[in-house]
């Protein structure tokens, strides 16, 4: 018998995040004084950076949400919006231009299809950003 229901895509499951796996700001500290355009390098461990779209355990790419979520749960997909930057071409250094005052900014790393592996991949740090 013909199934009418539509029979989703396989996607496959959030890869695990490995034991000790962290993110981190290499080059800015918390309640650093920096000037805009903020020169930002993305650091992690036990995980490898990849491009957008497969689905590779043990990789992913980095996002920078500004002035947003500490963290985005589990599994969630990381918006694209101007306060969701994503880094899908691998890449692990930006340029992010700030306006004067204080921001939040949080790295969050994901996988191919831009789902959060949620707080244990991710860091908040606030600067202040010179006038
Ligand atoms: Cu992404």
């Amino acid at each position: 018998m013909h199934n009418m229901t539509t029979t989703p895509a396989v996607v496959p499951e959030l890869p695990a995040v490995p034991e000790g796996a962290k993110v981190y700001f290499k080059n800015l500290k918390n309640n650093a004084s920096i000037s805009s355009p903020v020169k930002v390098e993305m650091g992690i461990d036990k995980m490898r950076i990849d491009t957008a779209g497969p689905v590779i355990a043990g990789s992913g790419h980095y996002h920078i949400f500004i002035d947003a979520e500490d963290s985005l749960s589990s599994g969630a997909m990381v918006p694209k919006d101007s306060t969701h930057l994503h880094y899908g071409k691998g890449q692990t250094e930006a340029t992010v231009p700030l306006s004067p005052g204080k921001h939040k900014l949080t790295l969050q790393f994901a996988d191919g299809l831009h789902r959060s592996y949620g707080s244990k991949l991710a860091t908040t740090i606030t600067v202040n950003v010179k006038k």
